[in-house]
């Protein structure tokens, strides 16, 4: 962890760089893995899932029994958090949902615009060491509401060919339309190419490691869009002196302990509270399972030092963070500063993990400075947006005259024309 104390300005366009990673060359291996899964489809499917989940399956979806005995897994408690969650997740992206208004631009011109589902959209879910189920209502839920007919899901097996019994219950009572043991770059693949088990999609949304990421980037060439650009998961809290330690500390750890390369940023305007904060997570992290991420990602972490709140909004607004967390006291005071930032978590009690799972708003949002031009998922994510007009004889009589004079000067007589041959014909 890196400390620095009230840092020049000049200094701050360097800290807010991500730490630089490792950029394996993956290209070609991705390309390869599209190029099998268009030549052989399952085969090569069941074939990638052998070699890197260690699965040997011969059904690539899931069987309505394995779904029925996954119910059965689940424990009510969890049941009923996942429910809970659920429910607050729609109610929050319920609201997102637009009415459509008329405009009319000039008289007897009226524009409008109306959203119209992604037909086809595919969620991928990673194994790996945490099975994000949360990320299924996070992703599935506002699909449903936007009226995607069909959503998909893939997630690698284990080593038994079995999914984790949360993730199918999740995506089983969020609307999840069908689901694949399918893993990593192939998964990706397979949903945006289709194979003779898996449908191909329009738009293919989820988290993953760096062959998922650079798959989904790949899959752009076959016409497929993907949700946003990816970075490793981070989180910039700033406190003031009415900050508790102990939350700042938990609220960093939570973080940190997604994956050796998560980002935690601490600033704080009050000496006592940054340096509590440090003693907070020297205990907090040894009770965690997961120290060893938590250690490595807190090597990537930086925590600093600045004489006023106004100076700390300065720095996250540059550093753009996929959470921010302002544990202070005025936060109301500070809302309208707030340029660049995923999701922002406001005074002591709004801790990341609610956001995370359950307080309604969505954990998939944008890393690694891309919230300075994207916004996190959202219903809008999930639909297009197409444009209507309709202009009366009336109307094209009053802006014809502009429109012939803009075609004409940029040499453009067939645009003209469309315009002056219904001003002569006019019925
Ligand atoms: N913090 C993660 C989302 C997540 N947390 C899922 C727990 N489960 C996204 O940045
Ligand atoms: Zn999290």
């Amino acid at each position: 962890m890196f400390i620095h104390r009230y840092p020049k300005k000049e200094t701050w366009k360097e800290l807010v760089k991500r730490p630089a990673r490792k950029k394996e060359e993956i290209s070609e291996i991705i390309s390869e893995v599209f190029t099998k899964i268009e030549e052989e489809g399952d085969k090569a499917l069941l074939e990638f899932t052998k070699k890197y989940d260690s699965a040997d399956i011969e059904e690539i979806e899931v069987s309505q029994v394995e779904i029925e005995q996954a119910e059965s897994l689940v424990s009510p408690a969890l049941k009923k958090a996942i429910q809970e969650a659920s429910e607050n997740i729609t109610k929050f992206h319920a609201l997102q949902q637009p009415e459509t208004k008329k405009i009319e631009t000039t008289k007897g011109v009226i524009c409008w615009r109306e959203n119209r589902a992604v037909d086809k959209v595919g969620i991928y879910i990673p194994g790996g060491t945490a099975p994000l189920f949360s990320t299924v209502l996070m992703l599935a839920i506002p699909a449903r509401l936007a009226g995607c007919k069909e959503i998909i899901l893939c997630t690698p097996p284990d080593k038994n060919g079995n999914i984790n019994p949360a993730i199918l219950y999740s995506a089983m009572i969020c609307g999840v339309t069908r689901i694949f043991k399918a893993g990593g770059a192939q998964a990706i693949a397979a949903m945006a190419i289709g194979t003779e088990s898996i449908p191909n999609v329009y738009k293919i949304f989820g988290p993953g490691n760096q062959f998922v990421v650079a798959a989904k980037e790949y899959a752009q060439n076959y016409g497929v869009a993907i949700d946003m650009p990816a970075g490793p998961s981070e989180v910039l809290v700033i406190a003031d002196q009415q900050a508790v330690p102990a939350f700042c500390a938990a609220d960093l750890l939570s973080q940190a302990e997604h994956g050796s390369d998560s980002q935690v940023v601490f600033i704080s305007t009050d000496f006592g509270i940054f340096t509590e904060t440090i003693k907070e997570i020297d205990n907090q992290i040894k009770k965690l399972p997961r120290n060893q991420f938590a250690e490595e990602s807190l090597n990537n972490s930086y925590f600093i030092l600045l004489n006023t709140v106004e100076e700390a909004i300065e720095f996250s607004n540059l550093y753009g963070p996929e959470h921010l967390i302002l544990a202070i006291e005025n936060f109301e005071g500070s809302i309208s500063s707030i340029q660049n930032a995923g999701s922002v978590f406001l005074g002591n009690y709004s801790c990341e993990s609610a956001g995370d799972y359950a307080s309604g708003t969505n954990h998939t949002l944008p890393t690694n400075g891309f919230a300075r031009n994207y916004s996190g998922v959202s219903l809008d994510s999930f639909v297009k947006k197409i444009t209507f007009q309709e202009l009366s004889a009336k109307g094209l009589q009053n802006l014809g005259k502009t429109i012939e004079i803009m075609a004409e000067a940029e040499g453009l007589f067939a645009h003209k024309n469309a315009v002056s041959i219904r001003l002569k014909n006019k019925k």
